[in-house]
């Protein structure tokens, strides 16, 4: 069987657009006076400007649905919440109503799965007492519904009041996931001193402890602040991939038939694309899958992608015997290949390589030279079981 790159290439750019239209969307209530800095904090945490660019669509009296096609976010905008007592008790039956009719249908793109209640540190002096008594309600008639509530703490700067402020929460036993000082934007102080934005990072790794299983891949993709947890999930779903496919009961196939892993490869190249939410085009992976697997426009047969694949692993001299591909093998080079491609996505995320260097040589060999060094720094006997 013959193939070319840039059939590969197509089915991976397929499988990535299904991937993404499958994802399951977030839905996230913002809590917060304005001015505190909701906006500033989604536009952000989030990697498309939602508040900004996003399209708003009332869903009750103060609440709106923030939304953008093909991005599977929902933010839960709560303007007026400043307006005194009484506006802020219809917010609240109104955050209840909107988890409780979110819950009825048991269908995962409708539940809230987290509220972000918001409170400016610059600008108080400790935590505002009529706020402290709409979470003690909130958070009494969430017990059920069992909403992860976090308290943003933002333009949380200087930190140590951020601190002060953080321990009074907690020290009001509420029942909340955790309480995450931010700042979303560096400050600039007349250009003498500049306060550096943090602790956004933070704020989605704790996210993503409390999320279920089929919103993890959805709060990779979205956000934009951790590259940290792109990576670690990334890593997680070659792992999966590899045991899926290549597990027991994966029957040795001889070299010629390396084609074979081919659609577990294709599979998990677009679960790394949709997690890392960044933008690849066809050039990208015919460039990737041309530099992996075989040689430019060319026909890949089998022999070639299996001789190709061996050269991603660190010490391939020990799992190249006998002339078939046996599921250990077939998985050391799947992993090979998806850390490859990790390794890819990761530069580009970082802007120290773009999509489109791969289809230029000079791009070409500067990942080759990161593949080889990255294969220099492993351990000479990494994953090798075989
Ligand atoms: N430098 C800096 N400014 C911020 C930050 N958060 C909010 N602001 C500023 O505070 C103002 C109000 O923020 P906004 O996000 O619109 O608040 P919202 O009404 O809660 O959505 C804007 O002028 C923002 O630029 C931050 O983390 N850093
Ligand atoms: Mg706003």
């Amino acid at each position: 069987m013959d193939i070319f790159a840039e059939d590969i290439a197509k089915q991976a750019m397929e499988a990535i657009s299904q991937r993404i239209r499958n994802m399951t969307t977030l839905n996230i209530v913002v809590v917060g006076k304005s001015g505190v800095g909701k906006s500033t904090l989604i536009n952000s945490v989030f990697r498309e400007n939602l508040a900004e660019t996003g399209i708003g669509r009332p869903v009750t009296q103060s609440i709106r649905c923030i939304t953008k096609p093909g991005f599977p976010l929902a933010i839960y905008d709560t303007p007026g919440f400043e307006l005194g007592k009484k506006q802020q008790a219809a917010v609240k039956d109104e955050v209840l109503k909107i988890i409780h009719s979110g819950n009825t249908g048991h269908d995962i793109n409708k539940a809230i799965h987290a509220l972000w209640y918001c409170v400016n540190v610059g600008s108080n002096r400790t935590f505002d007492e009529s706020e402290l008594e709409w979470l003690r309600s909130f958070t009494e008639e969430n017990r059920l519904t069992r909403v992860p509530v976090f308290i943003v703490l933002t333009q949380a700067f200087p930190k140590k009041k951020a601190e002060e402020m953080k321990r009074c929460i907690e020290g009001e036993n509420l029942e909340i996931c955790k309480v995450c000082p931010v700042l979303a934007q560096d400050i600039d102080f007349d250009e003498e001193y500049v306060a550096k934005a943090y602790g956004l990072d933070t704020l989605i790794e704790v996210m993503g402890q409390v999320l279920p299983d089929e919103l993890q891949d959805t709060l990779m993709n979205v956000q934009k602040v951790s590259l940290r947890a792109k990576k670690k999930r990334a890593h997680a779903a070659v792992a999966a991939a590899v045991a899926a496919a290549f597990g027991e009961g994966f029957a040795p196939v001889p070299f010629a038939d390396a084609a074979m892993l081919i659609p577990t490869q294709v599979a998990m190249i677009a679960s790394i694309t949709a997690i890392f939410g960044l933008d690849v085009d066809k050039s990208v992976l015919t460039g990737f899958v041309s530099s992996a697997l075989g040689s430019g426009g060319a026909t890949i047969v089998g022999r070639t992608i299996a001789t190709n694949l061996l050269k991603l692993v660190p010490n391939p001299g020990t799992i190249a015997v006998g002339g078939t591909i046996s599921g250990a093998t077939a998985g050391i080079v799947t992993t090979a290949l998806g850390e490859a491609y990790i390794l890819l996505m990761e530069q580009i995320y970082l802007g120290t390589m773009r999509a489109e260097d791969l289809t230029t040589e000079t791009g070409a060999s500067k990942f080759k030279e990161l593949l080889n060094r990255r294969k220099k720094k492993a351990l000479p006997d990494e994953g090798i079981t075989e």
